[in-house]
């Protein structure tokens, strides 16, 4: 279409323009010469998805710009600077947040109109960026936000992966994954270093050369790449670097003679090896080459990063390099264990490489490193078998035992015999190994000097058992087992590594990432300077962007647009909670998102809905402990009681409601993927009878994401956040829909906590089990004096009943049923949640008729979300872990 060109650009040759940013006919001219000289695309169309990428590169040129300055401000007063390693940034789309964080959304929108095109929709061209699979990768990627904004010193650190999370393809069979492939067009936000590459080295062996010191000799090379991905403060010049790494091997490894005789397959092997490390985000590591491939991008991660970081500090160091200089200058923190191999790597280089002292690099190391745990879930808790880790890192292994020997020494000395045997073997990495011989001796032997491992002192975990008991019952145990083994009737154990072992004893601190998940994780993992931090979100993405309309309104009764950046304005809300005029504006901007919602919904799924009903959203992944199955067996028995009642009955007790799922099942879990199936049976049934209409309608949204999630959130009412007590660490979805004006309804779990003693109790729905009546309800159970109700029956019947179809739900009801069995007997406690659950949802439509009321709870839920901005997050990590302070680019 000619029309959409832009106007012809009159100067000869390419001389970039610079105009004044803030001027939208500066910025027309800047879009059109990219869209020029870009040479991705044919200059001859300018449809919408190349004024996205013309609009992104004319936005890059800007923060090449305040990149450039900002790292030049950091080399220049060398300030600490924090180091993020993460396996997962789930940054979504980069646009309309960089645009906003650079204060030129309305600029940018007058020159793209004027181009003959809508911002918005310029916007929604862009693929998300989804390195990452749900709520950890989505926290790193809030926290650079938040970084950058309150200009500490930073850097994320991970992995360019081709294919990121899977794109979900919902049909008559349940979920499919096919790959995303993001990088396809090119992504504009990146740029490539060639000149920032390191080697990487796998497999090979170690030898000892002289006076102890070791050498690695690899068997396999490759290098790592980097790529930089900018990430621009909101209201500041600081941007800084999200340094994202890809695998590749240099020209040497390429076999041309191989080639030449026709051998190609032979010729590319080596490049085909290391280009698979960065292949996909989280392959399955079911098989042994599962587990060698993931480890291997654990290690790509962490030694690639560590390498980068000694560069830096050795460049900025200049002529006297003082390695003891090195935790004042760098702090790294972990998420979660994914990158703990960063503890050995960077005793390896400094003792091996560097020539420093063994106890000075375990210092350097200690003082270095921090670990930030989320999950209780055994299942997560990492743990490699050591002859893999071995095989692939043999020097590693090495200085992991000798940290593994050093941590038992220092057990031996502090503990009675009484509970030493069972302590170590609960606290120490390495899991299933014998206790050494010398071991006792070293016990008896107290009067040595204490080692220098005396950091990782520990508290006890406070059991009520009776010890002799205990002790007695291991011994048994422990010599019934040992015959076995070796009478040859067991195989023997494998020996495991413990990521989460290593990080706590190594890390200077540790912390969890909700005030009730860091109470339990304190009571397993034991250490005396544990933490909490709570979590947060960015206010910029998850408030000002995603929902203009709301923040407007906030705006304009705050008086001002402050709020963004310091979200404790937002208590400010309460007081106008009685004006009229404040509560029909409000009214009226969550209605304009259900409108845009209800459009999205007809697009995708081709359901219609009416943005008058109550829309109820529950999106996450999916996973039996979040209990998506309970809520839409709620569903279920809602549809039952409906069906039985007369129309005037059913209109009087029922609002319209629009319950809206979305989320990814990860591909191997079954009963995940079973629960998906469910809920699109369900809508399939309920959308399409006429005695129903718009009493109650089911969506599944499919393939959830971060743009998804930025389109539901505004628009809803009502959010289920309803894991079994005990195993949501923290959730950071709650928060988002907190800000953005929806009521949660949820158990007393993860951060819910926190935000119903925030936002009021009276503002929140709550339901459900504790924590610590858990153990007592599965011992119940287990005794067979559950009786579940009749209702919860029901619901399964219904299900049981073909009334949705012939897929066998019978694995999926079976986790619902009997006393005792492995993935059976109710471990999440749906049954008995159940009746809480349906009887709070009552509760929910009785308030949800009451349009000033509910209006009233969903701004005081606003008002009561200040704490859950990452700002405060970040601010608690740099002062309480890191110790960096803000450093503003002039
Ligand atoms: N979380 Cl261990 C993940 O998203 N992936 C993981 O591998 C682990 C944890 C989540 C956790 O389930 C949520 O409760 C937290 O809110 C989130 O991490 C961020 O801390």
């Amino acid at each position: 279409d000619d029309s959409k060109l832009p106007p012809k650009n009159k100067k000869k040759g390419p001389p970039l323009p610079n105009p004044a940013l803030n001027d939208p006919d500066g910025l027309a001219s800047l879009i059109k010469y990219h869209a020029k000289y870009s040479p991705s695309f044919n200059p001859a169309k300018f449809d919408p998805k190349q004024a996205y990428f013309a609009t992104a590169q004319s936005v890059r040129d800007s923060l090449i710009h305040r990149w450039n300055k900002t790292y030049k401000h950091f080399r220049t007063t060398n300030a600490k600077a924090v180091h993020y390693l993460s396996m997962e940034f789930l940054q979504g789309r980069a646009m309309t947040n960089a645009i906003g964080n650079l204060e030129l959304t309305n600029e940018y929108a007058q020159a793209l109109s004027k181009l003959g095109h809508d911002l918005e929709n310029v916007a929604e061209q862009e693929p998300d960026a989804a390195l990452g699979n749900g709520g950890l990768g989505r926290l790193a990627s809030c926290f650079l936000d938040s970084l950058a904004t309150l200009n500490y010193p930073a850097w994320g650190y991970g992995l360019r992966y081709k294919y990121g999370l899977f794109h979900q393809e919902i049909d008559k069979d349940g979920q499919h994954e096919v790959v995303e492939n993001w990088l396809e067009m090119g992504y504009p936000w990146e740029i490539p270093r060639h000149d920032i590459c390191y080697p990487i080295k796998f497999f090979g062996k170690t030898f000892e050369t002289y006076a102890g010191k070791k050498e690695w000799i690899a068997g396999e090379d490759i290098e790592a790449v980097a790529y930089d991905v900018p990430i621009p403060g909101y209201k500041t010049k600081n941007t800084i670097c999200l340094r994202l790494w890809s695998t590749k091997v240099s020209p040497k490894n390429f076999d041309l003679e191989a080639f030449n005789a026709g051998e190609y397959d032979k010729a590319a092997s080596l490049r085909n090896k290391a280009m698979r490390i960065c292949h996909v985000l989280y392959p399955g590591d079911a098989s042994t080459e599962g587990k060698l491939l993931r480890l291997k991008q654990q290690y790509t991660l962490c030694s690639a990063s560590i390498q980068d970081m000694i560069a830096r500090f050795k460049e900025w160091s200049g002529t006297k390099v003082n390695w003891n200089d090195f935790p004042s200058k760098v702090a790294i923190q972990m998420n979660d264990t994914h990158p703990t191999l960063c503890i050995p790597e960077l005793m390896r280089i400094l003792i091996d490489v560097e020539g420093v002292p063994c106890e000075t690099a375990w210092d350097i190391t200690c003082k270095t490193v921090a670990y930030t745990n989320h999950t209780v879930l055994p299942e997560a808790l990492e743990k490699w078998p050591l002859p893999i880790l071995k095989k692939l890192l043999p020097r590693h292994v090495e200085i992991i035992e000798k940290i593994d020997e050093r941590f038992v020494k220092s057990l031996a000395k502090k503990l009675s015999s009484d509970e030493l045997e069972q302590k170590v073997r609960n606290m120490r990495i390495l899991e299933n190994v014998e206790l050494p011989e010398s071991f006792k001796k070293e016990k008896l032997d107290s009067s040595q000097s204490p080692t220098k491992i005396a950091k990782t002192d520990v508290k006890l975990p406070r059991g009520k058992e009776n010890m002799a008991d205990l002790k007695a019952k291991n011994k048994e145990r422990d010599e019934a087992r040992k015959a076995a083994i070796d009478q040859g009737r067991v195989p023997k154990p494998e020996v495991l590594v413990r990521m989460a072992n290593l990080s706590v004893i190594v890390g200077h601190k540790v912390n969890g990432v909700a005030a009730i998940h860091s109470e339990i994780v304190k009571k397993d993992v034991f250490k005396d300077f544990y933490q909490n931090k709570t979590n947060g979100v960015t206010p910029r993405r998850w408030m000002a962007y995603c929902n203009p309309e709301l923040s407007a309104v906030i705006t304009k009764w705050l008086g001002s647009q402050d709020w963004v950046l310091h979200t404790e304005l937002l208590a400010g809300l309460r007081k106008h909670v009685t004006n009229k005029d404040f509560l029909k504006e409000w009214r009226l901007a969550k209605k304009a998102r259900k409108e845009k919602l209800a459009k999205f919904i007809k697009e995708r799924t081709g359901y219609v809905v009416n943005s008058d009903s109550m829309f109820d959203v529950q999106i996450k992944r999916i996973h039996e402990y979040k209990r998506q199955l309970m809520n839409i067996m709620g569903v279920i028995y809602r549809y039952k009681k409906m069906k039985e009642m007369d129309p005037k009955e059913r209109a009087a007790k029922y609002v319209p409601r629009v319950c809206i799922f979305g989320g990814k099942a990860f591909a191997t879990y079954l009963n995940a993927k079973r629960i998906v199936k469910l809920i699109t049976d369900v809508a399939a049934v309920v959308n399409k009878d006429p005695e129903i209409g718009d009493l109650l309608k089911v969506i599944f949204v499919p393939d959830y994401n971060v743009s998804v999630a930025e389109m539901l959130i505004p628009a809803s009412d009502l959010s289920q956040h309803i894991s079994t007590a005990g195993f949501e660490a923290s959730g950071t979805s709650n928060m988002k829909f907190v800000m953005n004006g929806c009521v949660l309804i949820g158990t007393l779990d993860g951060a819910n906590v926190e935000i119903r003693s925030d936002v009021g109790e009276e503002n929140f729905f709550l339901f459900g089990a504790t924590v610590d009546q858990i153990k007592a309800i599965r011992a119940e159970r287990s005794a067979g004096k559950f009786t579940p109700w009749k209702g919860f029956e029901e619901a399964k019947e219904f299900i049981r009943s073909g009334a949705l179809g012939d897929y066998d739900y019978a694995p999926l009801l079976e986790s619902l049923e009997g006393d005792e069995g492995f993935g059976k007997a109710d471990y999440f406690l749906v049954g008995k949640d159940f009746p809480a659950y349906v009887e709070c949802h009552e509760k929910v439509d009785k308030a949800y008729r009451d349009q000033e009321k509910w209006t009233k709870m969903s701004i005081l839920n606003v008002a009561g979300s200040s704490k859950f901005s990452s700002d405060r997050t970040i601010h608690e990590y740099a002062k309480e872990i890191w110790g960096v302070r803000p450093s503003p680019v002039p």
